[in-house]
């Protein structure tokens, strides 16, 4: 993964990078919507697919409630896990069978508040194949 340090407009710290981000502010922060941060994996090969060895650590214990992970195939949800803070948790799933196109994404957001939000991630995309 690459890319960091894109910052978001309404003046909160939005970012993601390999080992760790901050999602941004949230519906009762005044946002339209919970502004995620979203790792996206194009699969290259039909096969079966699974997220394995993950975790995420709501690292910043000063404040705050959190996060909350989703993990999508395309258009569906198929993981939810919640992140309290000062906590980790796992975000594991086999998703099954994928053609050639389809998309995991993984999307951390901020719960009720992006306060003290900042977290730290790891986890593999792994094929059966
Ligand atoms: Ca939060």
């Amino acid at each position: 993964m690459t890319g960091d340090g894109l910052f978001y407009s309404n003046g909160s710290i939005l970012h993601l990078r390999a080992l760790g981000g901050h999602p941004g502010r949230s519906v009762e922060q005044g946002e339209a919507t919970d502004r995620y941060v979203i790792a996206a994996y194009a699969v290259p090969i039909e096969g079966d697919y699974a997220v394995t060895t993950s975790s995420l650590v709501a690292a910043d214990t000063d404040c705050g409630d959190g996060n909350v992970v989703h993990v999508y195939v395309n258009d569906t949800l198929v993981n939810t896990a919640t992140v309290g803070n000062g906590t980790t948790s796992t975000f594991d799933i086999e998703v099954g069978g994928l053609a050639v196109g389809d998309h995991i994404y993984v999307a951390v957001g901020p719960g009720e508040n992006d306060f003290c939000d900042s977290f730290e991630w790891d986890f593999t995309i792994a094929a059966a194949n």
